[in-house]
């Protein structure tokens, strides 16, 4: 258990002391208690509670620090908390109190990955001590968006090194700067990765809800494990300047929450065209974002057209798969049709070349934006070379094996043999897989489960949502990954995808939102562990 005893609560300079931390099995306290409960609050209840004068954001800054502090010894989730939080959150409150919202997120906390850079005190590493003490010329896109919606970035959470993008022998949710994060679903969980500290901080709330990225999996497979909805938005709706990148072609950046609805309203917040991404030039109406917030429709599944992939779909008996067929008649009892679209390419022979050519490129690019760069690095050589040299990268015992057979190509991505793979992938993931089999079969989406959703929709950029659906089951055997981690076990959740065409997200969310509606399964399991201060031990101290 974290060493617990006494958080410092700034704002009030209250000291607090505590119990502990609260067993899952004694649940949250929610009816009778005017505060919302921070485990499974939405930012509707906050922002009721904000207009109503019930609670402050300074409050709400120091209640998500309190339930940060008091696990993060633990699970190392969060690397670091905004030193400005508290003063941008009472700045947040004093517009409020003048009656002036800035935006849907105003004095909302939210926490991102520690790949998307803020122009602040804090730090962008992607978990890496070559970036530690770098600077950007100015806010990320993502930070620019979310700050102009009122957003209180609460801090950077922890993350598998460079979004998993180093190591064969690594682990899901391991930086060398911000150590292991742990699931927690079960003692000593794999949290899957990239976006590991993304996904526990969200399942835990601390924060109302966190930013993850995808390059192939990164938001949907920790979104799974940690009981959550991820979105990972069609390539270019969200721009990656200034994120540290794997791929310009598949790189991603999505909300990960507890609810569609709360998706929604942050991917609202930071879709649209930026300058200084091109790929958000393919944004579909001038660039014009939809209301997905008014697109979470109860009903979305009536009379909707889902496509079930039966030739690519596991025919193992787990499981996974009787709770994948379970929710496919359940949608079709709330309506939908449910009709065959088989991919026509079945098992491509996709390459890795696309990630390593483009990270060899990305990467150079990224280090050549910075305004200080603590080590000088430029390549992803010299890279390799620093982490090689820097006993806290844990190198040989976490090798550099995906950077040695990026730079082992030889090229960049600008080169004919880059570019006909590319037209290869886009075959696999367009006509040949995921766009294709939406095209011919005229549906509105397909449903997979999460755990094989992510690879073609990476290929092709393709958009992606994941809604909680299951629990392994008790008796479950446990199994443990060569470093130890628990990476299959008892209460492990599980997810359910739906996946659409390019830009399909409007649609994709009033499906989402109409199955979460009728499912509402997440709260059947809570975390193991689960921090207990809340805005009651907060307000009015
Ligand atoms: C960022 O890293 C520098 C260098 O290690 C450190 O001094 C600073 O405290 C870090 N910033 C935050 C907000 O933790
Ligand atoms: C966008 O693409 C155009 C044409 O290729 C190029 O000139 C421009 O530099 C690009 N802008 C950015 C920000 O990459
Ligand atoms: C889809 O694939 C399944 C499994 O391979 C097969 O049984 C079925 O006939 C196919 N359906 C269509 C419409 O092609
Ligand atoms: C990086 O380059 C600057 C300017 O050339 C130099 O002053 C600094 O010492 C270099 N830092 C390292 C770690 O090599
Ligand atoms: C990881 O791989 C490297 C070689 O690439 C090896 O030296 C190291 O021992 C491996 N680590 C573990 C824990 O197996
Ligand atoms: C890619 O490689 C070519 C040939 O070596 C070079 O001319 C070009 O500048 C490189 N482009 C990038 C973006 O690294
Ligand atoms: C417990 C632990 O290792 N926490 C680490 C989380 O990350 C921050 C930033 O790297 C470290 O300072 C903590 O030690």
């Amino acid at each position: 258990m974290a060493p617990l005893g006494r958080v410092l609560v700034a704002a009030s300079g209250a000291w607090l002391s505590l119990v502990g931390v609260a067993s899952a099995s004694t649940g949250p306290p929610v009816k009778g208690q005017p505060f919302p409960s921070l485990i499974d609050v939405t930012i509707d209840d906050l922002t009721d509670g904000l207009d109503s004068g019930l609670f402050t954001s300074v409050d709400l800054v120091n209640a998500y620090i309190g339930r940060i502090e008091q696990v993060n010894d633990e699970l190392n989730v969060v690397t670091e908390i905004n030193p400005d939080a508290l003063e941008i959150a009472a700045g947040l409150d004093e517009l409020r109190a003048q009656g002036e919202v800035m935006g849907p997120l105003h004095g909302i906390p939210i926490l991102i990955k520690n790949n998307i850079a803020t122009d602040d005190k804090m730090n962008n590493t992607a978990g890496s001590f070559s970036l530690l003490g770098a600077k950007v010329p100015h806010d990320s896109f993502m930070a620019k968006k979310l700050r102009e919606a009122g957003a209180i970035i609460l801090g950077k959470a922890n993350l598998s090194q460079w979004a998993n993008y180093r190591s064969s022998n690594s682990t899901s949710g391991w930086s060398a700067h911000g150590g292991q994060v742990y699931g927690v679903y079960y003692p000593n969980m794999d949290p899957s990765g990239s976006s590991s500290g993304s996904g526990v901080a969200s399942a835990l709330g601390l924060s109302l809800g966190t930013l993850g990225t995808e390059t192939s999996g990164s938001i949907i497979s920790p979104a799974q494990r940690s009981n959550l909805v991820g979105i990972k938005p069609t390539v270019g709706l969200t721009s990656r300047h200034l994120v540290i990148p794997i791929s310009e072609h598949q790189d991603t950046i999505g909300p990960m929450t507890r609810t569609v609805k709360d998706a929604a309203i942050i991917l609202q917040s930071i879709a649209g065209f930026d300058v200084n991404d091109n790929y958000t030039k393919a944004i579909p109406h001038c660039g014009r974002i939809p209301d997905y917030v008014a697109a979470c429709d109860a009903g979305a599944l009536q009379g909707a057209r889902i496509g079930i992939p039966y030739n690519i779909l596991s025919t193992s008996v787990s499981p996974e798969m009787t709770g994948y067929w379970e929710a496919v008649e359940l949608m079709r009892a709330e309506g939908a049709e449910i009709v065959a679209a088989n991919w026509t390419v079945p098992s491509p022979s996709t390459s890795s070349m696309i990630l390593q050519v483009d990270f060899l490129t990305n990467v150079a690019q990224y280090f050549a934006q910075l305004t200080y760069n603590p080590y000088n690095i430029s390549t992803l050589e010299e890279l390799r070379e620093f982490t090689w040299a820097y006993p806290e990268e844990e190198y040989p015992d976490r090798n550099t094996a995906t950077w040695d057979a990026a730079l082992a190509r030889g090229f960049n991505n600008t080169d004919i043999r880059f570019w006909n793979q590319l037209q290869e992938h886009y075959y696999f993931g367009g006509e040949g897989g995921l766009l294709g089999a939406v095209e011919r079969n005229g549906v509105d989406a397909i449903v997979m489960p999460s755990s094989s959703s992510a690879g073609r929709a990476a290929i092709q950029g393709a958009p992606i949502i994941t809604v909680p659906y299951g629990f392994l089951p008790e008796d479950t055997p446990v199994q443990a990954n060569s470093r130890g981690l628990v990476s299959r076990g008892p209460n492990f959740p599980y997810g359910i995808s739906f996946l659409g065409g390019l830009f399909t997200e409007e649609t994709l969310i009033g499906l989402a939102y109409a199955f979460e509606q009728k499912t509402l399964n997440r709260n059947q399991v809570q975390p193991y562990i689960v921090p207990d201060i809340e805005l009651g031990d907060i307000v009015g101290f």
